[in-house]
Formats: structure tokens, sequence, C-alpha cells
């Protein structure tokens, strides 16, 4: 199934949608009609898209922010517009399925907020990472002072937006901004890879990863273990987990590290 909106295109097979930022002669950096087209994409995908991968059309992943839309925009303006990013990034990292995120090139300003809204990140060797919204007299808008400090820390995310500094894919990778680095060209195959392997899993897994993991790790220690304690009990009383550990117990299922 296919579906093409003006600046993304959604393909969806074998259970994994494929959601490509299709604006390359701007580096497919976001305005207004992509970040609602993108939020509109994650609520409407279809129930039997078990995990979503999101990747950038030609040279570079996303550019951030459509700069040619901030300039007119007043204070009470700009609050909204910040709050639509919200909104619909939140759909990405709350919604139903895991999403994992293909670098390269340029993943800077909002580009950089949008893959650390994905659950995962693979990237190519042309990645680099910049937050220049000092250097362009603004501020993260799109969720980034919420979600990249969880990924790389507050110093070094303070560092790349007063100095301007720029990570290369290694360093990225170091500082933890993406999972796996491989060659270049291979991000998206990659990432198919273990897009398939997520989409093997028992799908109330899937959700409970998704959805409990990034709110527990917020919680008070007392709290997140009692919201632990039913997570764990919801996803063991599945029959989906049930058949899956007696495959195990029955010799039937793969061991840990080893091909099944
Ligand atoms: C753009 C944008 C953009 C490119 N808004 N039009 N983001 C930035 O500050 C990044 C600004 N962009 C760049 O530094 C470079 O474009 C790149 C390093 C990403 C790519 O360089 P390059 O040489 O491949 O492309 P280019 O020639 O610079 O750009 C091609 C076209 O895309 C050109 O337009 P054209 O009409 O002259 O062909 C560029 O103007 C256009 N373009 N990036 C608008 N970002 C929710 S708050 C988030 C806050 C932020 O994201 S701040 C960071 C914004």
């Amino acid at each position: 199934m296919n579906v093409s909106y003006d600046l993304l295109s959604v393909s969806i097979d074998a259970g994994i949608a494929h959601l490509r930022l299709n604006r390359p002669s701007k580096r497919n950096a976001i305005n207004n009609t992509l970040v609602r087209e993108l939020q509109t994409a994650f609520v409407n995908l279809p129930d039997d898209a078990r995990v979503a991968v999101i990747s950038g059309e030609g040279e570079h992943f996303c550019a951030g922010l459509d700069l040619s839309e901030v300039t007119e925009q007043s204070v009470a303006e700009g609050i909204h517009h910040s709050r639509g990013w919200h909104a619909a990034f939140d759909q990405i990292q709350y919604g139903r399925v895991p999403v994992i995120a293909v670098l390269h090139g340029a993943v800077v300003g909002g580009g950089l907020e949008l893959a650390a809204t994905a659950h995962l990140r693979v990237a190519e060797p042309s990645t680099f990472y910049g937050l220049p919204e000092g250097q362009r007299g603004i501020f993260v808008g799109g969720s980034g002072s919420v979600r990249i400090p969880r990924l790389m820390g507050v110093a070094r995310m303070t560092d790349m937006m007063l100095t301007g500094r720029v990570f290369d894919a290694a360093e990225g990778q170091a500082a933890g901004l993406s999972n796996y680095l491989v060659g270049e060209g291979e991000g998206l195959a990659k990432a198919m890879a273990l897009a398939a392997r997520i989409a093997s899993n028992a799908p109330l897994s899937n959700y409970a990863i998704v959805q409990a993991l990034p709110r527990i790790a917020e919680m008070a220690p007392a709290e997140g273990l009692f919201v632990e304690s039913l997570m764990s009990a919801i996803a063991q009383g599945d029959d989906a987990a049930k058949q899956r550990v007696r495959d195990f117990l029955e010799k039937r299922a793969g061991k840990v590290g080893k091909s099944s």
C-alpha cells in the first residue's frame, strides 16, 4: 500500500511502514505542511503496520525547521508553531508502533529533534549533527530540549547549541545519538532488518517498550516499580506471551544470541 502526501511518501509492506521525507530540493526542511503530514501519517498508520521507518530523500536526512516560515511569525504564532511540532512528534514517539530513523547527511536543528523522536537511529558515515539555533537567534522548539539531552546529556547539547559544534557520525555514535553506525548507503537495509526483527516480537511487548519504558524512566523509583509490575503482568497475561514462553520451554524458540 502506498500513500503520497505533498512532502511525505508512505509505503507499507510486510508490516513495515516506510515514511520518506520527500523535499530534497530544500534538504527536507520541515515546513508547516510537512509537520502536519507527519502527524497525519502516524495517526493514520493502518492496523497492519507494526513498525515504522523514517528516512530522507536526497543528500540529507533533514535540514530542520524551514527558516523561510519563521521571519514573519509573531510571538504567539511561535508558541502555536512549536506546540504543533510537539503534537506531531508525540504522535511519533507515543504512537502505536516502534519507529526507526535512518540518518545520512545533515541531521540538524529540527532534523535532530525529529531523529530524537524515533525509538532507534541508524546512521551512515555521511551523517553530521548540528544545532544551529544559537547562530540563527532562536531556540529548539520541536521537543529537542526534552528529547536530545536524554540521548546525549545536557552538557553535550549545551556545547552544540552555544558553540555551533558539529558532531560527525562517529562522534554522534559515541555520544549516543545513533544506535547503529553502518556503511554509506546501508542504513535503510539495516533499518529494515531491525524492523523485521521488531515486527516479530509480540505486539503488546513492543507497545509496552514504546509506551511504558520512557514514562517509567521519568518516574520516581517507587512509582516506576509499581507501573513496571502492572505492565509486566499485563504483557505476561497476553496469549502471545504464554505461547512464546511455552515455545522456549518446549525447545521450539531460539536461544539468546543465537538465530532461531
Ligand atoms: C533551507 C533550509 C532550511 C536548506 N530552511 N530552506 N536549520 C538550519 O539552520 C540548517 C540550514 N541549512 C544548511 O545549513 C544547509 O542547507 C545544509 C547543510 C543542510 C545542506 O547544505 P547544501 O549545500 O546541501 O544545500 P543548500 O544549497 O544550503 O540548500 C539547498 C536549498 O535548500 C536552498 O534553497 P534554494 O532555493 O537556494 O535552492 C536552501 O536555502 C534550502 N534550505 N536548509 C529553509 N532549514 C521547531 S524549531 C527547530 C529549529 C531549527 O531547526 S533551527 C535550524 C534550521
